[in-house]
C-alpha cells in the first residue's frame, strides 16, 4: 500500500478515535444534546470499508453512527456542533448526535431504529442499477450484530440477492446489543454464514485489522461495482465503553474480556505493522495524531460558540413542501 493511503487509513482512525473520546468528555459535561454512543474500538471497520467509496457512493449508519460519518469524509466541526444542537451543526442541530446526515457526501444518515440503514443502502443500490452503465455507484448498509434478529435484513438480503444490486451488508459484530451477548440472541456463531441462505459471498474479516477489513472490502466492493451482486461481510469487533454514555459494560463484561480486545486494538495494531515495516515513521504518526488532537480542540471551540437554532427555525426543515 502506498504512504499516501497508510496515512489516510491512520488519520481517518485516529480522528474516529479522537472524536469519540472528545464527544464522551463534552456530553459528562452536559453539552450533547440527548445520549450518545461511542464507537471507540470499532475504527478499522468504517475506515477499511469507506476507503474504497467516493461521495457518489452511499452509506446507510446506526445508532453509533459517528465513524462512519468521519470515515465518510464529513466535517468534525459540524458534527460536534450538531451533537450539541447548534445551529450550525451538520443538520442545523435538530438531528443530534443519531440522526447526522449528510447527502453531498453520500451518508445518508445514522439511524436511531435498529436494522434502518439496510433498506436504504438496498434503496441506494437499486437507484444505482437503475441509472444504468452510467452510475457505478455502490450502498453500504452498517448494522449491529443486534440487528441481524431484524425481518428487514432478511427481507432486504433477499431482494438483493435476486436483483443482483451493488450493496454490501457491513455487519459490526462487537459482540453485545446493548447488554445481550451475541451468543445469547444469534443461533451462529459466525454472522457471515447467513449470506449462504441469499445466495451471496458471506465473509468475516477482523474488524480490528485495518488491512484485513481493507482486503476483503476491496473484493466486495469491486463485485458490486462490476454488476456482479451484493456481499455479506461481518466484522469480529467490540466497543471499549458502554452501550451509551450513561451504561456501565461492568455490568455485564468481565475485564478480561475488555483487555482481551483492548490488547488488539486497531491503532496498536497499524502501528506495529507500518513500524516493523518501515513504511511510515513514530515521526509521520505523531505528525497525524498532532494535528487531529488540535483539530477536536477546534472542532469543540466551534461547537461551543456556535448559537442555539432560532425559535423561527422551529419548522423548517421539517416537513416537506409539496410543489403544484
Ligand atoms: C427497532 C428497534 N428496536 C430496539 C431499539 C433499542 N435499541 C437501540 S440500540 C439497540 C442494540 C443494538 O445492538 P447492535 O445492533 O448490536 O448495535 P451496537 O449497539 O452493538 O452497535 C437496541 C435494542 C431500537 N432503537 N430500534
Ligand atoms: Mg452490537
Amino acid at each position: 500500500m502506498e504512504k499516501k493511503k497508510l496515512e489516510e487509513l491512520f488519520e481517518s482512525m485516529y480522528r474516529i478515535r479522537r472524536f469519540e473520546e472528545t464527544m464522551l468528555e463534552q456530553t459528562f459535561k452536559g453539552k450533547s444534546m440527548g445520549v450518545t454512543h461511542s464507537s471507540d474500538g470499532q475504527e478499522a471497520g468504517p475506515v477499511g470499508i469507506c476507503a474504497h467509496l467516493t461521495d457518489k457512493d452511499w452509506i446507510g449508519s446506526t445508532h453509533r453512527g459517528h465513524g462512519h460519518c468521519i470515515a465518510k469524509g464529513l466535517d468534525t466541526k459540524k458534527m460536534m456542533a450538531e451533537i450539541f444542537g447548534k445551529s450550525t451543526g451538520q443538520c442545523k442541530g435538530k438531528g443530534g448526535s443519531m440522526h447526522i446526515a449528510d447527502f453531498s457526501k453520500g451518508m445518508l444518515g445514522a439511524n436511531a431504529i435498529v436494522g434502518a440503514s439496510i433498506p436504504l443502502a438496498v434503496g441506494a443500490a437499486l437507484s444505482s442499477k437503475y441509472n444504468g452503465t452510467e452510475d457505478d455507484s455502490v450502498g453500504v448498509a452498517f448494522f449491529g450484530d443486534g440487528a441481524t434478529g431484524q425481518g428487514v435484513l432478511h427481507e432486504s438480503m433477499n431482494l438483493a440477492s435476486i436483483w443482483k444490486l451493488p450493496v454490501i451488508f457491513v455487519c459490526e459484530n462487537n459482540h453485545y446489543a446493548e447488554a445481550t451477548p451475541v451468543e445469547y440472541a444469534v443461533s451462529i456463531e459466525d454472522i457471515s454464514d447467513r449470506a449462504a441462505a441469499y445466495s451471496m459471498p458471506g465473509i468475516t474479516a477482523d474488524g480490528m485489522d485495518v488491512f484485513d477489513v481493507y482486503e476483503v472490502a476491496d473484493e466486495a466492493i469491486n463485485r458490486a461495482r462490476k454488476g456482479e451482486g451484493p456481499t455479506l461481510i461481518e466484522l469480529k469487533t467490540f466497543r471499549y465503553h458502554g452501550h451509551f454514555h450513561a451504561d456501565d459494560p461492568k455490568k455485564y463484561r468481565t475485564p478480561e474480556e475488555d483487555e482481551k480486545w483492548k490488547d488488539r486494538d486497531c491503532l496498536k495494531i497499524f502501528e506495529e505493522k507500518v513500524i516493523s515495516n518501515k513504511s511510515m515513521t513514530l515521526e509521520s504518526i505523531k505528525k497525524i495524531k498532532d494535528l487531529i488532537d488540535k483539530e477536536m480542540l477546534e472542532a469543540v471551540e466551534f461547537a461551543e460558540k456556535s448559537p442555539m437554532p432560532d425559535i423561527s427555525e422551529l419548522y423548517s426543515d421539517v416537513y416537506v413542501k409539496y410543489k403544484d
